[in-house]
C-alpha cells in the first residue's frame, strides 16, 4: 500500500471512530433524568427530600450502582438528580441514607458547611462534625459553598435495603438540615466520597454517569 493510500485509510479509520465516539456520546452521556419539583410548604420555604441507596435493585438500568433519588410533590420516588428549587429560599433537606459506611478520602468535609448554623441533625441530633471514616455519601454544592456528609449505617445492621426505593422501616439514618438558593442558574451537586463499588478508585460509574452520585440543582 503506497503511502498515500495508507493516509487516506487512516483518515477514514479516524473519521468513523469519531463518528461512533459522538454517537455514543449523544446518547449515553446527554440524557437528561427527568426533572423533579420540590415541594413548597405553606410557610414559604421549599422542602427536598432524597435517598441515598447502595444498590438500586432489578427495576433499574445498573442494579448494583448506588445512587440518590428524590422525592417529588406527590411523595413518589423518582431516580433522577435533576432538582429543580426556587431561587433566593430556604430549603429545608431531608436526606435518608440507607447505604454503609466507605468514608472520606478528603477529611474535610467531615465538616458540615455551608448550611444554615453550620450544622446538620443526624438521627435528631445536631453535629457539626461527623467520623471521616463514617460517611456514605456527601451532598456537597460546591458553587454553594455546601458540603454535607452522610453517615453510613453499621455493618452489621439488620433489615437493611438492597432496592429502591427504600422505605422507613430499613435501616437508615435521618441528616436534615437548610441552605439558602442564590440566583437563578444550574449548580451542580454531588457526592465527594468514592463509593463507586467495582470502580477505579471508587470514582467510576455512579459516580460519573449523570443521574447517580451528581446532579444539577436547576434554581429558577
Ligand atoms: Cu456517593
Amino acid at each position: 500500500m503506497t503511502t498515500r493510500r495508507k493516509g487516506i485509510l487512516g483518515t477514514a479509520v479516524g473519521a468513523v471512530v469519531l463518528f461512533v465516539l459522538s454517537v455514543l456520546y449523544v446518547f449515553y452521556f446527554t440524557i437528561q433524568p427527568p426533572r423533579v419539583q420540590a415541594a413548597a410548604d405553606a410557610s414559604g420555604s421549599t422542602q427536598l427530600t432524597l435517598q441515598t441507596v447502595g444498590a438500586l435493585g432489578p427495576d433499574y438500568e445498573h442494579p448494583a450502582w448506588v445512587s440518590y433519588l428524590v422525592e417529588n410533590a406527590k411523595g413518589e420516588w423518582i431516580h433522577s438528580t435533576e432538582i429543580e428549587l426556587p431561587a433566593n429560599t430556604l430549603v429545608h433537606v431531608t436526606i435518608l441514607q440507607y447505604d454503609s459506611a466507605t468514608g472520606l478520602r478528603n477529611p474535610f468535609f467531615a465538616r458540615p458547611q455551608g448550611t444554615i448554623g453550620g450544622v446538620i441533625d443526624v438521627d435528631g441530633k445536631e453535629v457539626n462534625i461527623v467520623d471521616p471514616q463514617a460517611p456514605a455519601h456527601t451532598f456537597a454544592v460546591p458553587e454553594l459553598g455546601v458540603f454535607v456528609p452522610l453517615p453510613g449505617v453499621a455493618g452489621d445492621a439488620s433489615n437493611t435495603c438492597s432496592a429502591a426505593p427504600c422505605t422507613l422501616d430499613q435501616a437508615h439514618h435521618t441528616v436534615t438540615f437548610s441552605f439558602r438558593t442564590r440566583g437563578p442558574g444550574r449548580y451542580r451537586f454531588q457526592c465527594f466520597v468514592p463509593c463507586a463499588a467495582g470502580y477505579y478508585a471508587g470514582n467510576g460509574g455512579p459516580m460519573q454517569r449523570y443521574g447517580y452520585m451528581g446532579g444539577y440543582l436547576d434554581v429558577v
